[in-house]
């Protein structure tokens, strides 16, 4: 028989599923402010609703579930306990990364009802909007603004690559984006912030464990590198005569990895622009995106440093013009050591060893909270380690184990 926790998981999980999924790829478009984002966001409204709780948008667009009050007026400081993560995807993105903090956040909260649990304090779900800033580049867009660390201002220039602006997305989406700004009240309100996470990595699988808990997020950025060069015909320009900016990318791209690779860092070009972008048309600019991470802020700046330098001297030769502008920036996160230890220990106590501890390169909002919030996260095993790709995935009995972890870490916090 089905235990009532797997079956309240999968329902969700199947009405949830079909949002924001390309059928050609198979991926997720879940983008900011779009259709796909609505449509999540309905779904999430219809969870709350279902179970009594109470819905409440705050003036970021976070979106708010809670139990034992109404808003986070209702809550003395540092008394609420939340839950959650966000329904946005990268392009292409998975079905697991940030639907099933969502999710699990939800069944937990079925499990600890069927338990009987008494709440001694308030909870509430949490889907945070942008957290992949696929559309605008910036990333945790909605939990950056509600902590302080993106003002308004900044956030009114974000542009889309169609050059919708913030402001104007979130207007057609029926948001008010002179709304935006820093919530110091609501963030007060927490005790503590848990999101479950689908591990994007290997380390669970290596280890055999189908739920682990976060240490600390590396620090990490984009950047984004424009080459201007000269537009000319690509049938009739000599080579000596040419301008061409896509070399000075493809170069650039090289050594990023030789970079990344002499730092044992990571570096990732995955999103390029060109224009005019024609077969037969030596570019006029190369615009490319970098995505850098490392384990220590030292060896970040080495693999930056070395890989301006490269894309510069390249750039030079090749007679073509850079800029280079960061664009997003997340340093490094080590999570609240006394909330992650209770976290052991609350989870310790039904399992035969110790949940492993492990590190992790991918930016959350647990991260973007943690500087003002007590925050911790849990990991569910992916057998592959992929992300961002439609094939990231995990077993259903481990996603289980995490809402069942997740629900003993809620209760140990929120549940006399
Ligand atoms: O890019 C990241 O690390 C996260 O998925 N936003
Ligand atoms: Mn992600
Ligand atoms: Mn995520």
């Amino acid at each position: 028989m089905t235990p009532p926790v797997a079956n309240s998981f999968h329902e969700m999980w199947e009405e949830l599923r079909p949002l924001g999924r390309d059928s050609s790829s198979g991926g997720y478009r879940r983008f900011a402010w779009t259709g796909a984002d609505g449509d999540c966001r309905a779904w999430f409204r219809a969870q709350a609703e279902a179970r009594g709780l109470a819905y409440e948008l705050d003036r970021n667009g976070n979106q708010w579930a809670w139990l034992g009050a109404t808003t986070y007026r209702d809550v003395a400081p540092g008394e609420a306990v939340v839950t959650g993560s966000h329904l946005d995807s990268v392009p292409d993105g998975g079905a697991f990364d940030g639907p099933l903090g969502v999710v699990s956040s939800f069944a937990a909260l079925d499990e600890l009802r069927r338990r009987g649990a008494e709440f001694g304090r308030p909870l509430a779900v949490v889907n945070f909007g942008d957290e992949e800033g696929a559309r605008f580049g910036l990333a945790c867009v909605g939990s950056r603004l509600a902590a302080g660390a993106l003002t308004p201002e900044a956030a009114h220039r974000l542009r889309d690559g169609d050059g919708v602006t913030l402001p104007q997305a979130m207007e057609r989406a029926g948001y008010d984006p002179e709304a935006i700004g820093p919530d110091p009240e609501r963030l007060a309100a927490i005790g503590a912030f848990v999101e479950l996470h689908v591990e994007q990595g290997r380390a669970l699988d290596l280890s055999g464990d189908p739920v682990g808990i976060a240490s600390a997020i590396w620090p990490h950025g984009r950047w984004r590198f424009d080459f201007r060069g000269e537009a000319n015909h690509a049938g009739t320009t000599r080579l000596e005569d040419r301008r061409d900016p896509m070399l000075s990318y493809a170069a650039t791209v090289l050594a990023a990895r030789e970079q990344a690779r002499l730092a044992g860092a990571l570096a990732t070009f995955g999103k390029i622009s060109v224009e005019p972008n024609g077969v037969n048309a030596i570019p006029s600019l190369v615009r490319g995106w970098l995505d850098a991470r490392a384990a220590g802020q030292d060896s970040l700046d080495t693999v930056i440093t070395g890989i301006e330098q490269a894309a510069a001297e390249r750039a030079a030769r090749d007679g073509v013009e850079l800029s280079v502008v960061r664009e997003s920036f997340t340093p490094v996160v080590e999570f609240q050591h006394a909330l992650r230890d209770e976290l052991g220990a609350i989870l310790g106590k039904e399992r035969e060893r110790p949940v492993p501890v492990l590190g992790t390169g991918a930016g959350h909002d647990a991260g973007i909270l943690s500087g003002t919030v007590p925050t911790a996260m849990l990991f569910v095993r992916n057998p592959t380690g992929v992300s961002h790709s439609p094939a990231e995935a995990a077993t259903e009995d481990d996603c289980v184990a995490g809402v069942t972890a997740l629900a003993d870490v809620l209760e140990g916090l929120a549940c006399r």
